[in-house]
């Protein structure tokens, strides 16, 4: 039971398995994995797909060739085991270059280079199947604002997104591209904190309908926000191209953590959410394993990932079917079908009806609503004692 498959649609990027352990305070801990024994390792475990950052598989320094000859080589591993690419991105972080910004740089020469970066990348991504493209602005922000550049900076990054999906549009690519907001780290400030803050930037895009959000539970936590309510946000709008599933303490750096590791609640209201929402899209863990790890703990972590989704879609099962829970959850809700069609779709006469209406102000405010009840039933349930 709860075993992976990769019609699971669980997904890992080559960075988060691949990752070395190196912290800001700290060398690797951990030798680097290759990229295609990461793909033989994670379909062992019943993983759907692996998602790359260009650099990822091929050095920022490769040649024509040996580009070619990785790529080849990585999509003959791809074959063998039976994973797919769904997502591919740029690193638009890690190269000096782009330390003051990628497509928000001051610099008019960075700001090109970051184009023809991506570009390229999305080459490699369309080669390999992708089909979503993720854009996360990690540099793309600031620790100065004395700089003056907010206003400029947001409409050079609408110029390069448009232009990018006018060019993935020439090439035939079909992308959708995803748009991940973090509030800071590494920059004291990222633009587009939020995913209320992507999703009205989206609306100012020429294409916007190819556009959607990239959430990841790590960022809106950080912030001390309710990662379910920013998915379901973002669902209500039609905008949930991709989702990057981990953990993390309020309030403290980028942890990164195992899905579930720490906030198993709010996992368990998470994956309920998406379940519900009928999203067929990857399940993609972006996490890594703890800096004290070795290989071993790795594939501990990749697979503790998958195995904790899982139990927690049973649980959402098993809420769904539940007498007791059912029955909490509809004594919750109040349901009036006069007032609901008295309050929906205005017309002077229901405006009208609706002033004149008398309301029992005292008693709309004494009615307890059960909540308590209903929320000891669902930690009871989640601690397996139902
Ligand atoms: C780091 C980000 C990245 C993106 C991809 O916080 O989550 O890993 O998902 O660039």
């Amino acid at each position: 039971m709860y075993q992976p498959q990769p019609s699971d649609k669980f997904t890992f990027g080559l960075w988060t398995v691949g990752a070395t352990g190196r912290d800001p305070f700290g060398e690797p801990t951990r030798p680097p994995l290759s990229a295609p024994y990461i793909v033989e390792k994670l379909a062992q475990l019943g993983a759907y797909g692996v998602n790359l950052h260009d650099n990822d598989l091929v050095p920022i320094d490769a040649g024509a060739g040996e580009r070619d000859r990785i790529v080849r080589e990585f999509q003959q591993t791809l074959g063998d085991h039976g994973l797919v690419v769904p997502m591919a991105t740029t690193n638009l972080f890690t190269d000096p270059a782009f330390k003051d910004g990628a497509f928000t740089s001051a610099d008019a020469r960075v700001r090109a280079y970051a184009l023809q970066k991506t570009m390229r990348s999305m080459d490699l991504g369309h080669e390999l199947g992708a089909q979503t493209y993720v854009f996360w602005g990690g540099r793309e922000g600031t620790e100065v604002d004395a700089s003056g550049k907010l206003l400029d900076s947001i409409g050079w990054f609408r110029d390069s997104l448009n232009f990018l999906a006018e060019y993935s549009q020439s090439q035939g690519y079909g992308y959708r591209f995803a748009l991940e907001p973090k509030p800071n780290e590494p920059r004291g400030d990222i633009f587009f904190p939020t995913a209320g803050s992507m999703l009205g930037f989206i609306a100012t895009l020429d294409q916007s309908e190819l556009f959607g959000v990239n959430p990841e539970f790590a960022h809106d936590t950080m912030a001390g926000l309710n990662f379910t309510h920013a998915v379901a946000q973002i669902i209500d709008a039609g905008k949930l191209f991709h989702v990057d599933l981990n953990d993390q303490k309020m309030g403290r750096f980028d942890q990164d953590l195992r899905f579930g590791a720490e906030n198993i609640k709010s996992a368990f209201f998470l994956v309920k959410l998406l379940e519900d929402s009928g999203y067929d899209g990857p399940r993609h863990f972006d996490a890594h394993a703890l800096r004290t790890e070795d290989e071993v703990g790795v594939w501990a972590f990749a697979r503790g990932c998958m195995r904790t989704y899982l139990i927690l879609k049973d649980k959402a099962r098993q809420f769904d079917e539940d007498p007791e829970i059912q029955a909490a959850l509809q004594a919750y809700r109040v349901e009036d079908k006069e007032l609901s069609e008295l309050t929906r779709g205005f017309t002077p006469e229901k405006a009208r009806t609706l002033k004149e209406r008398a309301f029992d102000r005292v008693a709309l405010g004494q009615r307890g609503p059960g909540l308590e009840q209903l929320d000891q039933l669902t930690v009871e349930l989640l601690l397996g004692v139902r």
